[in-house]
């Protein structure tokens, strides 16, 4: 993958569905991201990445921890820009 990141974009995404602004998504957070994205999952889909994403078993997802899960899930940092349009 040639992509530069920036991490202006999935870092805007993740502040704007961090409603509890602890820099940390919760699992409705984290589906928020997900709907942010334009990644529909199902929830079933949605709880088991959020499993495999919290790799430090705290039990929320961080910005590098999203950023870790989306790279694994082939998304790229471009992606947020389409969808948004
Ligand atoms: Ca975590």
């Amino acid at each position: 993958m040639t992509t530069k990141p920036t991490g202006d974009d999935l870092h805007a995404v993740f502040a704007r569905s961090d409603l509890g602004g602890d820099d940390r998504l919760d699992l409705m957070e984290f589906g928020m991201v997900l709907d942010s994205l334009g990644l529909s999952w199902t929830r079933a889909e949605v709880q088991d990445r959020f499993e495999r994403a919290d790799t430090n078993r705290d039990g929320f997802i961080s910005l590098a921890e999203l950023r870790s899960l989306l790279e694994t899930q082939g998304w790229s940092e471009a992606g947020v820009r389409s969808a948004r349009g």
